[in-house]
């Protein structure tokens, strides 16, 4: 009896001094465990003289339910605690200064195209939106390309169902816009200008890629002639490059241009490429029933891409369309 009243004393005294649940958690596997003290006193019963063994058995199971309530006790306590010492140290400080936030930015491209449109608008050009996914018919035919011709080759294409491909010019609008002329929902004289994503099946390099941007063009009315055309460039590779910049034209082929010319500007002493030109060919004007004794057209296009890539000095085109933050966090937020 003196040993079960020993041990609850001992026990008390410990389950007091537990500082955390953990310690608590120890001193009550200690002492009401399978394997703790008050089993192990139990287990001396046998070894008792009959007589004693329902008062110690009631004794021993006395202090159980005493260390039991004890230990209940210190647990809520020293839960309550706990949670007051977690609040604590996890205390919110609203003075503390925030994660800063990174300014978004426009993409270069996306910056350029915005110039060159707004440069065009002011030129008096009105801007039209087209179609990624292109019928063959606008992108080739309806351009003077005829059938089966090599010049469609130079524009190898992603051809997705019969009749249809990713356009690969931004000049296929033009058929579309003639035949609103033709249907009466436009009047000439026309400008229209259009930019948005060209796609062709190309070897990528550092100035070519599968997917790049054109703004295209043209202009149809009364006595439009080369000089117009020539005009229109200068003034849009001024607005674009500066006062200094001259204008340059070279005859090249285009199926839908008569003459055609490719064009470049004056570049730190040398002449850099910028696109293709030239005077609408009559066959398309008069394909959709516009007078070519009457009216003539300019058309021009350029790729977009170029136009960062010479102002910035960046030499690989592909940097512009691989979005790494690294590459496009080095252009000015504007
Ligand atoms: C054309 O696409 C003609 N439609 C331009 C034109 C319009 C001529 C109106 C006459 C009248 P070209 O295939 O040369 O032409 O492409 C024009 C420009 O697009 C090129 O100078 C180049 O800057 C850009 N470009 C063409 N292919 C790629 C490519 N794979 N990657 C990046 N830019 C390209």
């Amino acid at each position: 009896m003196e040993t079960v009243h020993q041990l609850l004393q001992q026990a008390q005294a410990e389950i007091e001094q537990a500082h955390s649940t953990a310690e608590l958690q120890a001193v009550e596997s200690r002492y009401l465990g399978k394997k703790g003290e008050l089993s192990l006193l139990l287990r001396q019963v046998g070894s008792l003289p009959p007589e004693e063994r329902p008062l110690f058995g009631q004794a021993v199971n006395q202090a159980r339910e005493t260390l039991e309530q004890a230990i209940a006790h210190k647990r809520e306590q020293l839960t309550q605690q706990e949670l007051q010492q977690r609040l604590e140290i996890e205390r919110l400080d609203p003075t503390l200064p925030g994660v800063p936030l990174r300014p978004a930015r426009l993409h270069p491209l996306t910056l350029t195209a915005r110039r060159v449109k707004s440069a065009l608008i002011g030129l008096g050009f009105e801007f039209v939106e087209g179609y990624e996914l292109e019928q063959f018919e606008y992108n080739f035919g309806a351009l003077n390309y005829p059938p089966d011709h090599p010049a469609m080759d130079a524009q190898n294409s992603f051809h997705v169902a019969d009749g249809w491909l990713l356009r690969t010019q931004t000049t296929s609008i033009q058929g579309r816009i003639f035949e609103q002329v033709q249907r009466g929902e436009r009047s000439l004289p026309l400008r229209i200008g259009i930019i948005g994503r060209c796609f062709r099946y190309e070897n990528v390099d550092a100035t070519h890629s599968h997917t790049f941007h054109q703004v295209d063009a043209f202009m149809v009315d009364e006595g439009v002639s080369m000089a117009h055309l020539k005009g229109t460039l200068t003034q849009f590779a001024r607005i674009m490059f500066g006062d200094e910049v001259r204008v340059r034209f070279r005859p090249d082929f285009f199926p839908f241009v008569e003459p055609g010319v490719d064009f470049a500007i004056s570049w730190k002493g040398g002449w850099l490429e910028l696109g293709g030109a030239g005077l609408i060919h009559p066959n398309i004007l008069e394909h959709y029933g516009i007078d070519s004794e009457r009216y003539s057209g300019f058309a021009f296009g350029l790729g977009i891409e170029r136009i960062p890539m010479l102002q910035y000095g960046v030499d690989d085109l592909r940097l512009f369309l691989e979005n790494d933050l690294r590459f496009l966090a080095l252009f000015p937020i504007l």
